[in-house]
C-alpha cells in the first residue's frame, strides 16, 4: 500500500526520482489511480502553493515540485488512456494567455482523453488565434483552463469570440467557477478534471 504521505513530501521536496518510484510501485500495485493523484500528488501541489502564500516557499521551490509533479503523471498518463476506443468527440484545451500554469490542464487532458475524447492540446498562454487552430482541427469544445486572478478575465474574450459560431467553450481552474462561468456566459464550468469529463458527456451525448 503506497504511502501517501511519503509521495506527498517526494513532490514538495521535488525529488522526483522518488515520486517516480513510489509511483511506479503504486502502479505495479495494481493501486487505483485516483486514489494516488488524490491522496498523495494533488494536496502536495495544494501545500507547496500554501507554502508560497506564506513566504515559506519561492517560485524555484514550486518549479521542482511541479517537474516531480509530471514524473508521476507521465507513469500514470497511459493507464488512464485506454486505447482503440470510439471517439466521443474532439476538444481542445489550452491554459489561457499569459498564463504558464499547465499540470491542472494536462490533467483534464489526460482524464477526458482516457474517457474516449479525442484532445487537441494547445499548451499555454494560448491567444485568441491558438484556441482558433484547435477548432479549425475540428474540435467542437473549446476548454478553457487559468491558474491566475489575473489571467482568468481572458475567458471572457474566448467566450465573446466564439459565440453564435457552433463552437462550445468550457472553463476551469484554481480561481474559476460556476458563478464566473455564468457571468461570462461560458458553456460549461467544472471545478476538477473528472467533473470536465462528466460536463463534456452531458454537452455531447
Ligand atoms: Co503559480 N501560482 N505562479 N506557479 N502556482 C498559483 C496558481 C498560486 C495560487 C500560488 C499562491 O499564491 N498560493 C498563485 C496565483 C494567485 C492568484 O492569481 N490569485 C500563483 C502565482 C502568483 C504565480 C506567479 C505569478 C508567481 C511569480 O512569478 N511571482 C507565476 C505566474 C507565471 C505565469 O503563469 N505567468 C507562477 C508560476 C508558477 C510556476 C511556473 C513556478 C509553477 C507552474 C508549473 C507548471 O504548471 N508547469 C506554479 C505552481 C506549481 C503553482 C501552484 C503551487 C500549483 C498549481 C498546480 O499545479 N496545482 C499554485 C498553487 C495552487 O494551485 N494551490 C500556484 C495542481 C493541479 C492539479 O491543480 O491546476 O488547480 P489545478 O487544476 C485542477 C483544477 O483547477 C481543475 O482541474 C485540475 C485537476 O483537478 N482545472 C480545470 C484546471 N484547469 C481546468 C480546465 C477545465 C476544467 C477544470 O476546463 C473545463
Amino acid at each position: 500500500m503506497t504511502d501517501f504521505e511519503a509521495l506527498k513530501n517526494a513532490v514538495i521536496k521535488g525529488k522526483r526520482n522518488d515520486v517516480a518510484a513510489i509511483v511506479q510501485a503504486a502502479v505495479d500495485n495494481n493501486e487505483d489511480v485516483n486514489e494516488i493523484l488524490d491522496k498523495g500528488m494533488i494536496p502536495a501541489m495544494r501545500e507547496i502553493g500554501d507554502r508560497f502564500s506564506r513566504n515559506e516557499a519561492y517560485v524555484p521551490e514550486l518549479l521542482i515540485a511541479a517537474r516531480a509533479m509530471q514524473s508521476g503523471l507521465s507513469i500514470i498518463e497511459p493507464l488512464i488512456i485506454k486505447s482503440g476506443r470510439k471517439s466521443k468527440g474532439k476538444v481542445a484545451i489550452g491554459t489561457v494567455k499569459g498564463d504558464l500554469h499547465d499540470i491542472g490542464k494536462n490533467l483534464v487532458a489526460i482524464m477526458i482523453k482516457g474517457a474516449g475524447y479525442d484532445v487537441i492540446d494547445l499548451g499555454v498562454n494560448c491567444d485568441l488565434a491558438k484556441f482558433d487552430e484547435g477548432v479549425a482541427q475540428g474540435a467542437q469544445v473549446v476548454a478553457c483552463s487559468s491558474l491566475l486572478t489575473t489571467t482568468m478575465p481572458f475567458m471572457r474574450d474566448v467566450v465573446a469570440h466564439f459565440k453564435g459560431r457552433g463552437t462550445r467553450v468550457i472553463i476551469g481552474g484554481a480561481p474559476v467557477t460556476q458563478a464566473y462561468c455564468d457571468e461570462i456566459g461560458a458553456d460549461g464550468y467544472s471545478e476538477d478534471a473528472n467533473g470536465a469529463v462528466k460536463l463534456l458527456d452531458k454537452m455531447l451525448k
